[in-house]
Order: C-alpha cells, then sequence, then structure tokens
C-alpha cells in the first residue's frame, strides 16, 4: 500500500506558490472542544492564521487518507463526525491502512507536517507527563515526538492537568528546547504562571526561526517547543484553575479514565467545574498560538 498525501486546495496553491504554511491539528476539534463550538474555533484559527498572510493546514485522516489542509467542507464534516479515533505516533499507520477516519494528535500531526514540508504547528498544549505518572507511566507520546522529528510547536504551555515539573525534566532529558516566547517562566496553559522556569527564552518569531534553522544545520534531531502564554486579559489565575482540575483528577481516578480516554475527560471536566470559562481560555490561547506560528512560519520562508 502506497502512502498519499491528500493536499487540500488551499494548500496546493500556497505549495505551488511558495507561501508560508502553519499545520494546524485536529485532534482539538474533535476530542478537545464541545460541539457545536469546536467547528467555529476550527475555522477561526484557520483564519487566524490566513489573516497575518500564511496558509493554514489542518490535518487529519479522513477515510483513510492522510489530509494536508481540509475543505470547508471536510472541516465541518470532521467536527460533526462520531467515533473518530484519536490518532498518535502508534496509531497512525493503522488508521491508514484501516481505512478510517481519525484526528491527529501533536505526535501525528508533527509526522504529518514534516512529510508534507511543514516546518510549524500551532496547537493549544501538548501532551505531558500525567501526575501519578511514576505509578502508571502515562507519559505522552508527544514528547518522544518532539525530541525526533523537526517542526516547531507552538503551544501555551503544557496542560496544567499535567505534572509539569516532570514534563519539563522528561523534555530536557530528550534535548528538547523549551523556549519562553517574551517571558521568563513556563506557562501553564490557562494560565500565565506555572511557578516553572522556561529553560529558555526568545523574544522574536525571527529568533525562533534562526534557532530551528541552526538545530537543522546542527544536524540535531527533533524540533522546538514554543511556550506562548495565554494572553493577560483571558488567563485564569492558578486559585481559581487548581481546584478544577483536582476535581477533574479526582472525577477521573473514581470512574477510572485512563489511557487516550484522559485528557479528553479532564479537559470536559475542567470545563464543567469552571461553568465554560476554561473554554473560553482555551480558544484564546489557540488563537494567539496561530499568531505567532503565522509570525514564524513567515520568518523561515
Ligand atoms: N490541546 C488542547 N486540546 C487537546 C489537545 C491539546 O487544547 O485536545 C490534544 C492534543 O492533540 C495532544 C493530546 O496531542 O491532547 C494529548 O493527548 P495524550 O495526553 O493522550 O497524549
Ligand atoms: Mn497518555
Amino acid at each position: 500500500m502506497m502512502l498519499k498525501l491528500n493536499f487540500s486546495e488551499e494548500v496546493q496553491a500556497a505549495r505551488d506558490a511558495g507561501l508560508p504554511l502553519v499545520a494546524l491539528e485536529s485532534t482539538i476539534i474533535t476530542h478537545g472542544l464541545p460541539q457545536p463550538r469546536n467547528l467555529e474555533v476550527a475555522q477561526q484559527a484557520e483564519q487566524q492564521v490566513r489573516d497575518l498572510g500564511a496558509v493554514p493546514a489542518t490535518i487529519a485522516v479522513l477515510g483513510g487518507a492522510l489530509q494536508i489542509g481540509l475543505s470547508r467542507q471536510q472541516l465541518e464534516q470532521l467536527s460533526k463526525a462520531t467515533g473518530v479515533w484519536k490518532l498518535s505516533r502508534a496509531d497512525l499507520a493503522v488508521a491508514i491502512s484501516q481505512g478510517v477516519t481519525g484526528a491527529t494528535t501533536v505526535a501525528a500531526t508533527m509526522i504529518a507536517a514534516h512529510l508534507a514540508g511543514i516546518s510549524v504547528f500551532a496547537t493549544g498544549g501538548i501532551g505531558g507527563v500525567h501526575r501519578g505518572a511514576e505509578l502508571d507511566f502515562d507519559v505522552s507520546a508527544d514528547l518522544e515526538e518532539l525530541a525526533k522529528t523537526p517542526v516547531i510547536v507552538v503551544s501555551a504551555g503544557a496542560k496544567a492537568i499535567l505534572d509539569l515539573p516532570k514534563t519539563l525534566e522528561v523534555l530536557e532529558t530528550k534535548g528538547v528546547p523549551v523556549i519562553g516566547y517574551q517571558i521568563n517562566e513556563l506557562p501553564a496553559f490557562w494560565s500565565r504562571e506555572s511557578g516553572l522556569n522556561a529553560p529558555l527564552r526568545l523574544d522574536t518569531a525571527g529568533e525562533i526561526a534562526a534557532a530551528f534553522q541552526m538545530r537543522c544545520s546542527l544536524g540535531i534531531e527533533g524540533g522546538q517547543l514554543i511556550a506562548n502564554p495565554v494572553p493577560q486579559e483571558m488567563e485564569i489565575p492558578a486559585s481559581i484553575i487548581s481546584p478544577a482540575i483536582d476535581t477533574a483528577i479526582r472525577a477521573a481516578q473514581e470512574q477510572g479514565i485512563k489511557g487516550k480516554e484522559a485528557t479528553p475527560f479532564l479537559l470536559s471536566e475542567v470545563l464543567k467545574a469552571t461553568d465554560g470559562r476554561s473554554l473560553e481560555t482555551n480558544v484564546a490561547l489557540l488563537l494567539n498560538n496561530c499568531r505567532l506560528a503565522a509570525e514564524i512560519a513567515k520568518a523561515l520562508v
């Protein structure tokens, strides 16, 4: 079976014209955000990239085809679909060869973006080391992917439902540069503060692009993780989000939610515990990341 990348019309035209491209993931659409808001947010994320003069490529597997960019109609279908697989590195080949529909996580989106020659990718927050991982070993494949695949991932840090100190340690061990954008502290997704230092700091998209190109010149495999703090006016202070996260984690333990279900479950429980406020923050930080990713993409061409 041969792999074929299916480029959307918009992405194909951008490739032909040499325009800057930004990859976007699809798990956030199918597993991370509630319907029907998910479609609206996915469209806003794409539009944000276009408004800054780059071209969005939302990545997903549709009926076994690896799509680099989705048409309006495909995006709409995906946002309403049920039984969509959540695809990480482990699942991608089986999903494509079985002809299923699946949404790509950070790890799988990085793999697809790299195959398509796209070096920048905007998401909300990456997966990481889960709390209690010393017992259940739940460490997201996103971390390993950052160590392997040369793509710049623009995030608002790691999701605060995780164990952030352990996540930073694993990233350091794997040689992944964690770069605070215009900030010394590692942002914690919904909040600007985590109490942890970002190991590195850069202040412009041009510097981020230059560091990435230097990493490639040095022959060091892997990407870069950019930690872009949520805009101040939209952040949820740790004093409010922490108890909501604790409630969500307790609910997951009580209901025995593990593995692939853990992240989507925790995100939806935090949403309930904050009366929907976490969703507005999630959207704001995603759009903020799209803007920075577009600037980096432009600096790379
Ligand atoms: N960020 C969000 N919402 C999400 C995710 C990230 O704001 O739904 C997804 C990403 O696709 C990420 C995945 O790769 O959650 C991590 O899942 P896990 O912890 O099972 O590796
Ligand atoms: Mn996991």
